[in-house]
């Protein structure tokens, strides 16, 4: 059987990650988030689709896409946290777990960036661990989508 897939999506200006404002996003780039989300993924047993966007159409595109391929979402919506009522529904209609991550401590930045839409339909929210937030939600997700491949569950 193969392995459960966890589809890793990153927003807006993501692609700037170790190149710009290293002091507030620190030196890893996001070609260095890939090879540590790949590096969790192996180990605990899940497939992973790693892709970054810098368009609100295509983002929820993919999240539409996860619909009966996916077995959850792990999701970095960097500017469209806060702005995003499409990505919010998509998130919401797609019916699987999410986790929302966020590598700075959004809170303890300014007001505008404390409300988060997605949250809303977030099964969890990791902030303020920086790049190994996203390690840590493989983690939370490899725990959310195991009960689904327990045969006693089947029932
Ligand atoms: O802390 C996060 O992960 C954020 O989602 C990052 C977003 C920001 O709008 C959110 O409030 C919090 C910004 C992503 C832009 O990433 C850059 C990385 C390096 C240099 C410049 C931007």
């Amino acid at each position: 059987m193969s392995p459960p897939l966890v589809v890793v999506l990153n927003g807006p200006n993501l692609n700037l990650l170790g190149m710009r404002e290293p002091e507030k996003y620190g030196n890893a780039t996001l070609d260095d988030v890939e090879a540590l989300c790949a590096e969790a993924a192996e180990t605990l047993g899940l497939a992973i689709d790693f892709r970054q966007t810098n368009g609100e159409g295509e983002l929820i595109t993919w999240v539409q896409e996860c619909r009966g391929r996916a077995s959850g979402i792990i999701i970095n919506p960097a500017g469209y946290t806060t702005t995003s009522i499409g990505l919010l529904d998509a998130l919401l209609a797609v019916g699987l777990p999410v986790i929302e991550v966020h590598i700075t401590n959004i809170h303890r930045r300014e007001e505008f960036r404390h409300h988060s839409f997605v949250s809303k339909a977030a099964t969890g929210v990791i902030a303020g661990l920086g790049v190994q937030g996203y390690a840590l939600a493989l983690e939370a997700m490899a725990g959310l989508i195991a009960p689904m491949d327990d045969p006693d569950d089947a029932a």
